[in-house]
């Protein structure tokens, strides 16, 4: 099972899209282990992303995901990274594909809705970042034998 860090970015919740963005991971399968609506620091946004100081578009950057609350959450999934980046879509919503949630609800290439962790490092350092570990749940679901075949060793 892998951890993700999901954010729903402004303006995901500006235009009323973050229902429709969550049922995505629901309706995936995966498992919404947090979830909380927050206004993101500047000292927050800058620690997150920390690896685009450099880029052009940082200010903007830093900007935007200050600029009004997002939800933040993290599900879980086998290989939920790269699912979750899948479904995310690709950064620039003008190249998104039809299907993918960048795809699907967005334009711009910088409003692109929604934050997923690119790997299992970023996924831990972020994660700490957006919550304290007590605040993970730890349950198990009435149809998780559905989901998955857990036959066997491993859920596959
Ligand atoms: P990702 O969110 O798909 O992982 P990154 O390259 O990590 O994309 O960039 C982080 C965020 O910075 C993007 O989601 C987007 O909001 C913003 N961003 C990235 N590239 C550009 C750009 O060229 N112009 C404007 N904003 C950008
Ligand atoms: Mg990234």
């Amino acid at each position: 099972m892998e951890k993700t860090l999901i954010i729903l970015k402004p303006d995901a919740l500006q235009r009323g899209l973050a229902g429709r963005i969550i049922s995505r991971f629901e309706d995936k399968g995966f498992q919404v282990l947090a979830l909380k609506a927050m206004h993101v620091s500047r000292d927050l946004a800058e620690k997150h992303y920390a690896v685009h100081k450099a880029k052009p578009f940082y200010p903007r950057l830093m900007n935007y995901i200050t600029s009004s609350p997002v939800i933040v959450m993290v599900v879980q999934a086998v290989g939920g990274i790269a699912i979750a980046r899948k479904m995310m879509g690709a950064t620039f919503g003008s190249q998104a594909d039809p299907g993918t949630i960048r795809g699907d609800f967005g334009l711009s290439n910088s409003f692109n809705l929604i934050h997923g962790s690119d790997s299992p490092e970023a996924a831990e350092t972020e994660i700490a970042l957006y919550f304290k570990p007590d605040e993970l749940l730890s349950y198990e679901r009435g149809n998780e034998k559905w989901i998955y075949d857990c036959s066997g060793d491993t859920p596959e």
